[in-house]
């Protein structure tokens, strides 16, 4: 198996996610894959907490942040971007965004440095005096300097500047021209070890030599010059490449009322974190919300909204009881174009089976009962479905023989439609079977087997694509001793599914696909963990693996403490991103929380609803003209609910 899925990975390799990835050049591919990497993003607040020695300020039209000194939170551990190896890319540029009004004769400020801790000593730095620039670093014979001369930076106006270095080569562009090529004697060290090092932006660790000016852009990327990825721009002083979204929204012009008017281009003051106090003397004072991303002016007496987002999640608010024929394994929502939006429950009881439930006027109600036998999964696709036009009811349309099927997943490759049905057992205890994965035949109109696959208590299958590829995975439950198995992801090659990788779950029962970006993520639902011996833990780890495009493989993005998760649903609201978790049984009881979690950049998810469930199975999103909801069916109670999620 191992070897196989190395020839296999090798093969696909060369080519996969060619079309969703840009190529990167350079030694530091094998270091680091978050490229280009922007330090300021990584030191503003991910939105609960204000972040200690950050003020935003916006100054001559454009925000930038005023540091109040080398406070840790202006730190990171190189360790955070060097993963694979700590050697500093020996390509690379930095581009920086800046305004500096004043600086003493004789003085140096420090832009950022890479300080080793142990011994104080900067590895690498970039500082700037009255008309220089100076790039330090240490090289194999000791402290380096490369200076740029005649740079006129300290004008109190917002210059980019583009520091390129290549092997004995630097050159610098200011506001898109090209300024000055530097030959150094001495080549940047083509091994700079930065291990035990940090970062320091805007010092070099200590008050002394700390940058007082604005920043607004600091970004570090390998390869060769990066001008070529921001010039020629509209505003070259302004040239972006990567600025932190709350440095982004301009400019501000929410005045109506003529009276009252702020001089909002004078280096007006924004407060960020908690909200301050506004008094008269606070009067004209912005306070920045990260929480709701909102900017508020004190008035002198109340802060008065001025930009807030769009359209935000606030609460969620619990809306419609739909009790259900029966205990519910499975819920689907889907929308037949022109006829409405409906949603199908997967019942345990044979009468009256199964239903399907219509939304009229906000709300769904009952519509047509279908028999089924101890259904646990409905999916609506269409490939000629029968669904009847005059009769506007479903009809049977083919039987398929499954053993005590958990999942349907139907999809298409290249035109062709196919229905992978996931069987769980046969008989009571035979959970290594073949799950089964049918190919639609359009000239006999019924679904034929394509292909069949050995899984281990099948759960769930999710096929996604990525670029030009198609992926199936299994979610294996259980192989009659241990839930702690293999889940293989396979990909489609040659007409069949190979493997393509192979992941430890624990009693894995959903697996959910999604995007962020050029992302690609996949979760795991982790059921129980079960072991020959000992007892059932329902309270372990789900996890998210991100497609790492340098390995391509899945590698571990965060874990999530679940209690007996069955399924995770993601979905997008406005412009944000939230993963639901179906939390099931604690050990204890079937009543307890699901949660939702936001997505919050570099944070990963966090959470932010405890949404209260009893013997939650199955999260549906879904949005109506009215607005967003979340339906879970519930395997414990005939009683879903649907939860209408507030915007403001
Ligand atoms: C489905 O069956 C239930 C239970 O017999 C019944 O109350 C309900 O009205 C039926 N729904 C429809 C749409 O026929
Ligand atoms: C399954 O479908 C693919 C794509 O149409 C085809 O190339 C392959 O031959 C089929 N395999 C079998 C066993 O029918
Ligand atoms: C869950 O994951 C976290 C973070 O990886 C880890 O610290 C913790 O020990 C894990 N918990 C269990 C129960 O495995
Ligand atoms: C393709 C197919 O089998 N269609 C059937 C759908 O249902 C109608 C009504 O029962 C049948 O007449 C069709 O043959």
């Amino acid at each position: 198996m191992e070897l196989l899925m190395s020839t296999l990975l090798l093969r696909v390799c060369l080519l996969l996610l060619s079309g969703i990835t840009e190529g990167q050049t350079g030694p530091w591919r094998s270091c680091t894959d978050l490229l280009p990497l922007d330090f300021l993003s990584r030191m503003l607040p991910g939105g609960r907490e204000s972040l200690r020695g950050v003020r935003m300020v916006q100054d001559e039209g454009a925000r930038g942040l005023q540091l109040d000194g080398p406070h840790q939170d202006l730190s990171f551990p190189a360790s955070q971007l060097f993963i694979n190896c700590d050697l500093f890319p020996v390509e690379f540029s930095v581009v920086v965004t800046l305004k500096i009004s004043r600086l003493a004769p004789q003085k140096n400020e420090y832009i950022f440095t890479l300080v080793q801790e142990a011994s104080d000593r900067i590895l690498l730095g970039l500082r700037f005096s009255q008309d220089r620039l100076h790039f330090l670093f240490m090289g194999p014979a000791g402290r380096d300097r490369l200076t740029f001369k005649a740079i006129q930076l300290v004008d109190n106006h917002w210059h980019t500047l583009v520091l390129a270095v290549t092997g004995g080569y630097a050159t610098l562009t200011m506001d898109c021209n090209v300024l000055l090529e530097l030959k150094h004697e001495r080549p940047f060290p083509a091994a700079l070890s930065t291990q035990g090092s940090r970062f320091y932006i805007g010092s070099r660790r200590r008050w002394k030599g700390k940058f007082t000016g604005l920043i607004r852009q600091l970004v570090l990327l390998s390869g060769s010059d990066a001008t070529s990825r921001i010039c020629p721009s509209t505003n070259p002083k302004l040239a972006v490449l990567s600025v932190p979204k709350a440095l982004q929204q301009l400019p501000i012009h929410p005045f109506k009322n003529e009276a009252l008017m702020y001089p909002y281009e004078a280096d007006l003051r924004v407060t960020l974190g908690k909200r301050p106090l506004c008094t008269p003397t606070g009067r004209g004072q912005l306070w920045f919300d990260s929480l709701r991303r909102g900017l508020f002016l004190c008035d002198s007496v109340a802060w008065v909204p001025l930009l807030e987002e769009k359209e935000r999640l606030d609460y969620v608010e619990d809306y419609q009881d739909l009790y259900t024929n029966s205990e519910t394994f499975d819920i689907e929502v889907f929308q037949i174009p022109s006829v409405g939006l409906f949603a199908a429950t997967a019942n345990r009881e044979s009468r009256p089976g199964s239903g399907i439930y219509k939304w009229i006027d906000g709300r769904f109600v009952p519509y047509q009962n279908i028999s089924t036998n101890e259904a646990l999964a409905w999916k609506y696709f269409t490939v000629d479905s029968n669904w009847s036009e005059r009769k506007l009811k479903f009809l049977r349309y083919q039987t398929l023989e499954t053993h005590s099927a958990r999942d349907w997943e139907a999809f298409y490759i290249q035109g062709e439609a196919f229905l992978a049905v996931a069987n769980h057992r046969q008989g009571d205890n035979n959970h290594n079977i073949n799950s089964v994965i049918y190919k639609w035949n359009p000239s006999t109109k019924a679904f034929q087997v394509n292909q069949t696959i050995q899984t281990s208590g099948a759960y769930d299958w999710e096929f996604f694509s990525v670029g030009p590829y198609h992926f199936l995975v299994v979610a294996n439950t259980f192989n009659g001793a241990s839930t702690y198995i293999h889940s293989i992801i396979y990909i489609w090659l040659g007409g069949m599914f190979q493997p393509f990788q192979a992941i430890r779950t624990f009693g894995a029962t959903d697996w959910e696909m999604f995007q962020i970006e050029n992302r690609i993520f996949l979760a795991v639902a982790n059921g129980q963990k079960l072991y020959e011996t000992g007892p059932s833990l329902y309270a372990i780890n789900s996890t998210i693996y991100e497609l790492d495009m340098t390995t391509k493989t899945f590698l571990k993005f965060q874990d999530i403490a679940t209690y007996s998760a069955v399924d995770w649903e993601f979905f997008t609201l406005g412009d944000e991103k939230f993963l639901v978790v179906a939390n099931s049984y604690d050990g204890m009881s079937h009543s307890l929380n699901s949660v939702m979690y936001r997505w919050q950049g570099y944070e990963g998810f966090v959470p932010i609803h405890w949404l209260p469930t009893t013997g939650c199975r199955d999260w549906e999103y879904f949005t109506s003209s009215e607005g967003s909801y979340l339906i879970y069916s519930s395997a414990t109670q005939p009683l879903s609910k649907v939860f209408r999620l507030k915007m403001y």
